[in-house]
């Protein structure tokens, strides 16, 4: 079939149109002290794991919060989790606003983070084990809590990191507070002292949705751009 060159010369000026919309860079939020990002329902598939599929931590809307001294962050999930226990949400912090400084991300390619912090939802499960990455997947979990989870990226490369802060606690390491998971939000908080931040510091925050795997392909949350209380 032959298209008329008038219709055909339409259809390709709508192709170029719509091509910068999509390459369009994500929009960045810019808020003081604290915001919301709302998130859509039912865009994360199950998280796969050696045992099989498990329901995903789908977030619907996530809290970033500062107080002076320590910044937290607060996942509502839609369903109630099941028994893994895993990371909710990724957050890449660019501490100097900066993208010239900082780690590269393998995933998404945006550049410029000092810092990954990653909000774990962990549990204690009936046979006295305790995760914050994983899980017993036999027996019953009897407690849940929020925790992070946060490393420092030592340059370019976003697998070459030092760790901050442990959301169990190794030997050795600082351990991150433990937040008793009320209703359907998982939360925890880190010191500004961990992340050398100052009250009145712009950061840069990308925050991910993890829990599972996004429908999306990325999971990304606009940029937020944070002036720390
Ligand atoms: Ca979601
Ligand atoms: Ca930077």
């Amino acid at each position: 079939m032959r298209l008329p060159a008038a219709i055909l010369s339409t259809l390709l000026l709508g192709a170029v149109l719509a091509g910068p919309a999509r390459a369009q860079a994500p929009r960045q939020i810019k808020a003081a002290g604290s915001v919301e990002l709302p998130d859509a329902a039912g865009d994360m598939g199950p998280i796969t794991t050696s045992e099989g599929e498990e329901p995903p931590l789908d977030v619907v809307k996530l809290a970033i919060a500062s107080d002076g001294s320590r910044l937290s962050v607060a996942a509502t999930l839609k369903d109630a989790p099941g028994k893994l226990a895993t990371t909710v949400v990724e957050l890449f912090i660019d501490t100097d606003n900066a993208a010239a400084t900082g780690a590269t991300l393998t995933r998404g390619g945006q550049r410029g983070f000092e810092y990954r912090a990653e909000l774990r939802l962990c549990m204690s499960y009936q046979d006295g084990a305790a995760s914050c990455a994983g899980g017993s997947s036999k027996a019953a979990p009897t407690r849940r809590w929020g925790a992070m989870e946060v490393k420092r990226f030592k340059g370019r490369d976003d697998f070459d990191r030092e760790d901050v802060l442990s959301a169990l606690g190794f030997p050795g390491e600082k351990r991150s507070v433990e937040v008793p998971m009320k209703g359907q939000v998982v939360e925890a908080s880190f010191d500004y002292a961990d992340l050398k931040l100052k009250p009145g510091q712009q950061i840069r925050i990308l925050a991910r949705e993890a829990g599972g795997n996004p429908k999306d392909g990325s999971g990304d949350f606009p940029e937020v751009l944070l002036t720390l209380k």
